[in-house]
């Protein structure tokens, strides 16, 4: 399976006072985005250059920059999507955003859409969607599907944390997208909510 875990020291290091509860929303939505950026570096660490003719005071010179075409597209998942997509913007602000909303119906169970936004034509772009928790998996796998009609360049997924029930169903779901996660947690709990984990990370951010 396609998981790759970054699990640098100073992620590490954010992602445990992410954790603890005394935390504050401040201090958690701060904590979100320095993490988002580190992360950020590791996820785009492909991205695909093209060569321009510079000029240093010193002289002439052909200089690697993002090829401009090719501007990625952050997709966050509605609405602690938002906490990851702060940090990568502030990295790569000219990247572009869309936004899906989905909840689960209280009664069946089901992830059902409510939003989808995303920039159009997305067959020459590169999409990296962004939730900060991966639980039973549902709300990741859900929201891949009209991302993979849309037939992107690649498409990749980040988060901060997973349960192991979610990559399974993640991976058996979407083998073909690499999934990118600061750590991988214990268990769910009979609520589907992530143990050890941080709580519910839209609460969290937002209160
Ligand atoms: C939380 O629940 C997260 O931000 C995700 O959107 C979702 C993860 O749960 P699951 O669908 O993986 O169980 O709001």
């Amino acid at each position: 399976p396609d998981l790759h875990l970054i699990d640098h020291p100073l992620i590490q290091h954010k992602l445990t006072l992410m954790r603890r509860a005394e935390t504050s929303t401040a201090k958690f939505r701060t904590l979100l985005k320095e993490i988002s950026l580190l992360m950020a570096y590791e996820v785009t660490r492909d991205l695909p250059l093209k060569l321009e003719t510079i000029q240093t005071p010193m002289a002439t010179m052909e200089a690697p920059v993002l090829a401009p075409e090719k501007k990625l597209v952050v997709v966050s998942i509605m609405r602690a999507g938002q906490g990851i997509l702060d940090g990568i913007l502030e990295l790569m602000p000219s990247a572009r955003v869309g936004h899906i909303g989905l909840y689960r119906d209280p009664q069946t169970l089901r992830v059902i859409e409510y939003f989808f936004k995303v920039p159009e034509d997305l067959s020459d772009r590169d999409v990296l969607v962004v939730d900060p928790m991966i639980a039973t998996g549902n709300t990741a796998v859900a929201a891949l599907y009209p991302l993979k009609q849309a037939q992107p360049r690649s498409l990749r997924f980040l988060c901060l944390l997973a349960a192991p029930e979610g990559i399974a169903h993640f991976h058996r779901e979407h083998p073909d997208v690499p999934l990118y996660a600061a750590a991988v947690d214990e268990k769910l709990d009979e609520r589907g909510y992530i143990l050890p984990g941080l709580g519910d990370a839209g609460d969290r951010l937002f209160g």
